[in-house]
């Protein structure tokens, strides 16, 4: 069984019978605590990654090339703050506040998406991170509107018609670098080379290694597996590369008559270890940043608290 919850508790054979029917499970419904522990970890690094995520591209905003790209650029910023903001939203009917899920980041107890620990070096990177982190993002994020927990469900579906603008975005971007100069191409070879491996990283360990895949995916959590996700993305980019005339890192790539899908390299699993235990390059920064923010933000969130409880005592009054 899957759970540690009392096997033969009719609450949890109604559950079970209604995840096995495919229906949504709500906020009212009663959960078993496992599955409850499994959702508010996913959602609220799903969320620190979009809140996370702001960093890479905010470092870029004041030295986008023209006023159409920082206007790109900061619609796109901001989109993901209001991802975050969904999600934390969502994950808040689990019965946790966001301060906590907050406070759990803080701490180095919640994970973010490891791709967010790079460096974004060039202009170039701003491409690349629409065009394959954003990629990546929905290809996973699409299967995730067909996610069990009705919360999380809803919230996808409106995150993935913004990401699939993002992702747009970043094509149209990096190929005006790919047709471009000679050196603006070298750049946009440069942040391919730099964003592919860790692109495939954000799908997860493989499924033979993956620590919650199984009783997610019993659950319908997760609907699709960390490789089949990771084979789908790399099946829709080597085509999109090819048009842009850029060449994928990996010497293993190659297409599989066989199998009619892409045979490609190994990940180095090593860095992936590395990075989602806070030692890759950037780790240290980006916590410390969103450490400083919310201390900066601390005199607004007093402020609405000292406001909210004066409006109750009023209405009490
Ligand atoms: N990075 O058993 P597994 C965006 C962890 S942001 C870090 O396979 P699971 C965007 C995993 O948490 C979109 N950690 O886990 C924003 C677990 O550790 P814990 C981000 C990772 O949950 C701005 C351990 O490794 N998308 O779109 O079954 C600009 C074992 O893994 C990663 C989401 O968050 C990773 N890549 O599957 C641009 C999607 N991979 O928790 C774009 C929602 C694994 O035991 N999340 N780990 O300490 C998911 O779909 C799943 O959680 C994952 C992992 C596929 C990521």
């Amino acid at each position: 069984m899957v759970n540690q919850d009392n096997d033969n508790d009719p609450r949890l054979v109604a559950f079970e019978n209604k995840v096995a029917a495919d229906q949504r499970i709500e906020p009212k419904d009663w959960i078993p605590d496992a599955f409850r522990k499994t959702v508010l970890r996913q959602m609220s690094q799903h969320a620190h990654s979009e809140v996370i995520g702001m960093q890479p591209e905010g470092n870029w905003i004041t030295r986008a090339p023209t006023l159409r790209r920082k206007l790109i650029l900061l619609a796109k910023i901001q989109d993901e703050g209001g991802h975050g903001l969904y999600l934390y939203s969502a994950a808040e009917t689990l019965g946790t506040s966001r301060e906590e899920m907050v406070k759990a980041l803080h701490e180095g107890k919640a994970k973010y998406a490891s791709i967010f620990n790079y460096p974004a070096l060039t202009w170039a990177d701003m491409g690349a991170i629409g065009w394959l982190v954003d990629g990546a993002a929905i290809v996973n994020q699409v299967s995730l509107q067909r996610t069990s927990y009705g919360p999380y469900a809803r919230a996808m579906v409106r995150i993935c018609k913004e990401e699939s603008f993002h992702q747009r975005q970043g094509y149209e971007s990096i190929m005006a670098l790919a047709q471009g100069s000679k050196e603006q191409k070298e750049m946009a070879q440069d942040a391919l080379d730099r964003w592919w491996w860790p692109s495939l990283m954000m799908f997860g360990p493989h499924d033979s290694d993956s620590a919650h895949s199984g009783r997610s995916m019993h659950w319908k959590l997760k609907r699709e597996s960390n490789d089949v996700l990771r084979q789908r993305f790399v099946d829709q980019t080597v085509p999109q590369a090819k048009f842009l005339g850029l060449e994928i890192p990996d010497p293993d790539l190659r297409w599989n008559e066989g199998s009619g899908r892409h045979d490609f390299g190994e990940i180095d699993w090593d860095e992936f270890q590395r990075v989602i235990h806070g030692d890759g390059p950037c780790n240290r920064q980006r916590l410390s940043h969103h450490v400083q923010a919310h201390e900066d933000g601390r005199w607004v969130r007093d402020a609405m608290r000292a406001y909210e409880s004066k409006r109750q005592a009023r209405q009490v009054a």
